[in-house]
C-alpha cells in the first residue's frame, strides 16, 4: 500500500451529559481522526488522545504533534505491506500510543477495504473459527452526584437492553456505590471501575466489597503499576482486571508472570493500535486469561474498529462498547452493517461543522 496523502482533523463534539471519572468531568470530547489515503482508497482512523492528560500523558495537543511532525512524515510516500509492518516503521518514536493507533486502525481499514472483507474478518484471518458475528457489550456509567441517580440511571441503561453495567468509583464514593448497585439489581453483572485512584494501602476499601459477587474491580492502583496489583489481588475475592497499566503485550506478559490480574481490559489505543491488541489477544487466550474491550468515549469510527476487536475469539467479556448514541446527539458516521473495512460511512457535513482544525499531508 503507498500512503499517497493523510489527512488530519482535530474535532470537538459535546456530550450529551457529562462524563466523570476519578480523574476528573468531560463535558466536551476532542480527539483526531486520520483519513489515509491510498491506491484510490481512503482508511479512517481516530486517535482518542482527549482534551486533558487525566487517563494518560497524552492530549489532542501531543497527539497532533507527534503524528503531523514524526509518525506521518514517516509514511508519506512509502510502500507499506500493511498494517503489521507499521509497528517497526514507527519504533522510532517512543510511546504516544493513542497518536499511533489512529494511523494503525486506518491502515487495518484500508487492508480490508483493499481485500474486500470487513475488518473483524481481516482481523481473524488466523483463526480457525474465525470471527464472531455478534458480540456480548455492556455499558459504562461515569460518576452521579448521589447514589439514588447512580441507581436511577442504571435502571435506564438496563431498560434499553444492557445487561453489563460498569460503574466509575473514586475516593469517598466506591463501598456504598456498589452496595447501592447490588440491592437494586440482584442477579446484574456489575463491575466497578476506580482509574487508578487509590494505593495498596487502601486494601481494605475493596475488602468491604467481597460480599457484593461483583463481576470485577477494575484498575484500583497506579496506572504504571502492575507490582502492587499482583500484592492487592490475594487480598480481595473480587476479580482484578487491569486497563491503564497495560501499555503493550509485554506488560501483559508481565501481569501473566506475577500474577497481577484475573481478566484484560484491552484498549486498542491505549497499546498503540489493533496489531498489538491481537498480540495481547493470542498471548492471553493460550494463557486462558479472559478479555474484553474497553473504549474511550470513541465515536462511530473508533467504535466500529472496537467491534472489529471484539470479534476475536477470546474476548469473552462484554466491552466498553454502547451505541455512540448515549454519548452524542449526533455521530460522524453512518453505520453499513456488512461492508469492507470498517463498515460506516463518514457523515461529510457533520464532520465538517465539528472540525476545529484540519491539515493535509502529501509525499
Ligand atoms: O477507564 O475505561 C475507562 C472513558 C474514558 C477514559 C477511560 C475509561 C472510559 C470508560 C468509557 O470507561 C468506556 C466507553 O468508551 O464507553
Ligand atoms: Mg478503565
Amino acid at each position: 500500500m503507498k500512503i499517497e496523502r493523510i489527512d488530519l482533523y482535530h474535532i470537538s463534539m459535546r456530550l450529551v451529559s457529562p462524563f466523570i471519572t476519578s480523574f476528573g468531568p468531560q463535558q466536551q470530547r476532542d480527539c483526531l481522526l486520520l483519513a489515509v489515503h491510498s491506491e484510490g482508497l481512503t482508511g479512517w482512523g481516530e486517535s482518542v488522545a482527549t482534551n486533558d492528560p487525566g487517563y494518560c500523558y497524552e492530549t489532542t495537543g501531543t497527539a497532533w504533534h507527534i503524528l503531523s511532525d514524526f509518525l506521518i512524515p514517516a509514511l508519506l510516500g512509502h510502500e507499506i505491506d500493511g498494517p503489521e509492518a507499521l509497528g517497526p516503521t514507527l519504533s522510532f518514536v517512543r510511546g504516544h500510543p493513542l497518536a499511533k493507533s489512529g494511523l494503525d486502525q486506518a491502515l487495518w481499514d484500508l487492508a480490508a477495504q483493499r481485500d474486500g472483507v470487513s475488518m473483524s474478518a481481516k482481523l481473524a484471518e488466523s483463526y480457525a473459527e474465525g470471527a464472531k458475528s455478534r458480540v456480548p457489550v455492556g455499558v459504562s456509567i461515569g460518576i452521579q452526584p448521589s447514589l439514588g441517580e447512580t441507581v436511577e440511571t442504571m435502571g435506564d441503561y438496563y431498560d434499553q437492553g444492557y445487561r453489563r453495567i460498569k460503574l466509575k468509583i473514586r475516593p469517598g464514593h466506591d463501598v456504598a456505590v456498589g452496595r447501592a448497585a447490588r440491592a437494586a439489581f440482584p442477579d446484574l453483572p456489575i463491575m466497578l471501575d476506580a482509574n487508578s485512584a487509590y494505593r495498596l494501602e487502601d486494601a481494605p476499601i475493596f475488602q468491604a466489597m467481597d460480599d457484593l459477587n461483583l463481576l470485577m474491580l477494575e484498575q484500583p492502583l497506579g496506572y504504571e503499576d502492575i507490582y502492587d496489583h499482583s500484592r492487592l489481588r490475594p487480598l480481595i475475592k473480587t476479580p482484578l482486571c487491569l486497563d491503564e497499566s497495560i501499555h503493550s503485550d509485554d506488560h501483559a506478559r508481565y501481569a501473566l508472570a506475577i500474577g497481577a490480574c484475573d481478566i484484560i481490559n484491552v484498549k486498542p489505543s491505549r497499546v498503540g493500535g489493533w496489531t498489538e491488541a491481537r498480540r495481547i489477544h493470542d498471548r492471553c487466550r493460550a494463557a486462558g486469561m479472559p478479555l474484553w474491550v474497553g473504549g474511550m468515549l470513541e465515536t462511530g469510527i473508533g467504535r466500529a474498529a472496537q467491534l472489529a476487536l471484539a470479534s476475536l475469539p477470546g474476548f469473552t467479556l462484554p466491552g466498553d462498547i454502547s451505541a455512540t448514541e448515549r454519548y452524542y446527539e449526533r455521530d460522524i458516521t453512518i453505520t453499513v452493517p456488512s461492508g469492507p473495512g470498517l463498515g460506516v460511512e463518514i457523515d461529510h457535513d457533520y464532520l465538517a461543522a465539528v472540525t476545529l482544525r484540519r491539515e493535509s499531508f502529501t509525499a
